[in-house]
């Protein structure tokens, strides 16, 4: 029987590792957390880049469960920066001594199910291995960086940087700075920095609509109202689709007349959250090309009447779909109104290379660089799997089982067929939504799946143990089945069909890198219903599973 290390380990350290390794604690089982960062935090340690701050209200982007903590652990601003949300899992972290558990600096190389012993074996950067009961994945949605292949990308001479690994210092004060990328992080970062910087060119390949975020500090009052709301908060919450604290809207947009819908986008604008544009206000924005292009018209007038030069006005306004991630900011269009920024249409004038000195580009002009920033995203969802080979059964890689599949393809976003007790908490196909909710939810699912795994193997060790008396090496075998993972991934399909995001090129569908296949990546039927889905399997003995 193969000695193991610890019952489970938990690779990632970030809000996901963390409150799995708090509930199998809880439960008695031995663990440890890996993680390649030299601390916790996760996706607020590695993006530390200024402006860096969540798009979900401060009051829900945190823990439910610790009710105690939740009314007296403060919050200042209606949107959480780097700095607090870092500041508030390290403080999580240090209130229920988990570091204890937790080892930096190590990455997870490699993981093989050894399938005679029913154990994972992992290899680490540090040289170590690890064997274990369960391999539990939380590396995170966004967490490979995502380079664009530019050429000469070697060549540059200035400082370069990846919002998704950005160093603890840096300095701009009467630097010339190129931005790569204008999603939420460009968005964030162009409008944190171009005040202080002498020259700020965005390189935009696609224009963006951005909404306001609303966000300011909050009063003791609001403060207090929120604090004596929780409970009902967070039933709202979990009831709710995608998660960010409003009820979402029932009503088509072309239901009402012209004048209500400016009144409700304005209403929406003045209140702020990208979330909130989209699915507070109409329930088919997000899925009706006439409903869509109502919410654009909205948002390009805004843009309009925001920038004065007509041109950057221009290269400003989007013209598709409003079907990515919902962006809001604080003050993003507005900074193109300083005469230190400007913005140059990569569509209209492509990057040629990267020089020593700077961007050269397609019409011949060069602009000169001292630092230049990718804001370019991440390898999104399956990134992380890809890169690292994880084998299963019969020596088969996640890599290869999801080419037979046709795409990162999951049981509910945790388990894969093939993969026993190897458990992703929100691998492909899970919610999109507001995270943390979903990451209670499904980190709630595994540690009772666990817990139950662990109780029924217990007694089948007893029954099972050899004429020494000694248990034979069966344990707890938590694997889903090939027709499960087959219905699941049908119905992320059909749930995703009619959404214009589908029609979009971001990484919501895997369509951010080039060479990665567009597919389904998200559950679209919102946390309510994936609750829904849970406890259906709970109820039919847990359905969807090799019996356990
Ligand atoms: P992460 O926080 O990404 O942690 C994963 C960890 O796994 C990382 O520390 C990484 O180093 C580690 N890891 C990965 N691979 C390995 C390996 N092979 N070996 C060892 N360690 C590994 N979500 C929202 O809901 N609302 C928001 O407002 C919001 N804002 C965001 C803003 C930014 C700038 C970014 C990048 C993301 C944002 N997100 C937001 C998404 C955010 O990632 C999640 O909300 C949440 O932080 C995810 O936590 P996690 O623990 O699942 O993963
Ligand atoms: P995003 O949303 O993927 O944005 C990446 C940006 O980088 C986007 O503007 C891209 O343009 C641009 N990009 C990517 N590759 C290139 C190349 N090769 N050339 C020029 N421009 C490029 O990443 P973010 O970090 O902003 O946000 C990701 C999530 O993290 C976000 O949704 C939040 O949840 C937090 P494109 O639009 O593809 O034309």
């Amino acid at each position: 029987m193969a000695q193991i290390d610890f019952d489970a380990l938990i690779v990632g350290a970030g809000f996901g590792g963390i409150y799995q390794l708090h509930l199998l604690v809880e439960r008695g089982l031995s663990v440890k957390v890996i993680d390649a960062a030299s601390d916790v935090g996760g996706t607020w340690y590695w993006n530390r880049y200024p402006g860096a701050m969540s798009d979900t209200e401060s009051y829900i982007y945190r823990y439910s469960w610790d009710k105690e903590d939740l009314i007296q652990y403060h919050w200042k601003d209606h949107y959480v920066k780097q700095p607090e949300v870092l500041g508030y899992l390290e403080h999580v972290v240090e209130r229920y001594d988990m570091r204890k558990y937790m080892q930096f600096n190590t990455e997870m190389e490699n993981a093989q199910y050894d399938e005679a012993n029913n154990v994972w074996v992992i290899s680490c950067s540090t040289g170590e291995k690890f064997t274990v009961r369960y391999l539990i994945t939380a590396l995170g949605l966004l967490s490979k960086t995502n380079y664009p292949n530019i050429p000469g990308l070697d060549r540059f001479q200035g400082e370069m940087y990846h919002t998704g690994k950005w160093p603890r210092q840096h300095d701009f004060k009467n630097k010339r700075v190129g931005i790569i990328g204008n999603g939420s992080t460009g968005v964030q970062i162009i409008t944190a920095i171009s005040k202080d910087v002498k020259q700020l060119v965005s390189f935009q390949r696609t224009p963006q609509y951005s909404v306001p975020s609303g966000d300011g500090p909050v009063s003791k009052e609001y403060r207090d109202s929120i604090n004596s709301r929780y409970d009902e908060i967070w039933k709202q919450v979990r009831n709710s689709r995608v998660c960010f604290g409003f009820e979402e809207s029932n009503v088509p947009t072309m239901s009402v007349s012209a004048e209500k819908r400016e009144r409700i986008f304005e209403d929406a604008w003045q209140r702020g959250n990208g979330f909130r544009f989209m699915f507070w206000t109409f329930n088919d924005i997000a899925i009706s090309e006439e409903a869509n292009e109502e919410a654009c018209k909205f948002i390009r007038k805004k843009i309009s009447q925001t920038v004065k030069d007509p041109e950057k006005a221009r290269k400003l306004t989007p013209h598709d779909y409003y079907a990515r991630r919902p962006l809001c900011d604080a003050g993003y269009y507005e900074q193109f109104n300083r005469p230190n920024v400007d913005i140059v249409s990569l569509k209209e004038n492509p990057i040629e290379s990267i020089t020593e000195k700077g961007i050269q580009l397609s019409d011949g002009t060069h602009c000169d660089l001292d630092v230049l920033i990718f804001a370019t995203g991440f390898d999104a969802v399956d990134g992380n799997f890809n890169r690292i080979a994880i084998k299963g059964r019969n020596g088969e890689s996640l890599k290869d089982h999801w080419a037979k599949t046709g795409g990162p393809t999951t049981y509910l976003g945790c388990f894969v067929p093939e993969f026993p007790n190897l458990i992703m908490i929100t691998g492909p196909n899970s919610p999109f939504t507001n995270l943390p909710p979903t990451l209670e939810v499904q980190i709630e699912f595994i540690a009772d799946i666990i817990a139950r795994a662990e109780k029924n193997s217990q007694s089948k060790l007893q029954v099972n143990g050899n004429s020494n008396g000694d248990p034979k090496p069966a344990g707890p075998v938590v694997e889903a089945l090939p027709e499960a993972e087959d219905n699941w991934t049908r119905l992320c399909e059909e749930l995703s069909k009619d959404s214009l995001f589908r029609k979009t090129d971001s990484w919501i569908f895997g369509a951010n890198v080039p060479g990665k296949k567009h597919t389904v990546m998200f559950y679209f039927g919102g946390l309510a219903e994936y609750r829904k889905e849970l406890q259906k399997i709970v109820d039919g003995g847990y359905t969807g599973f090799k019996p356990f």
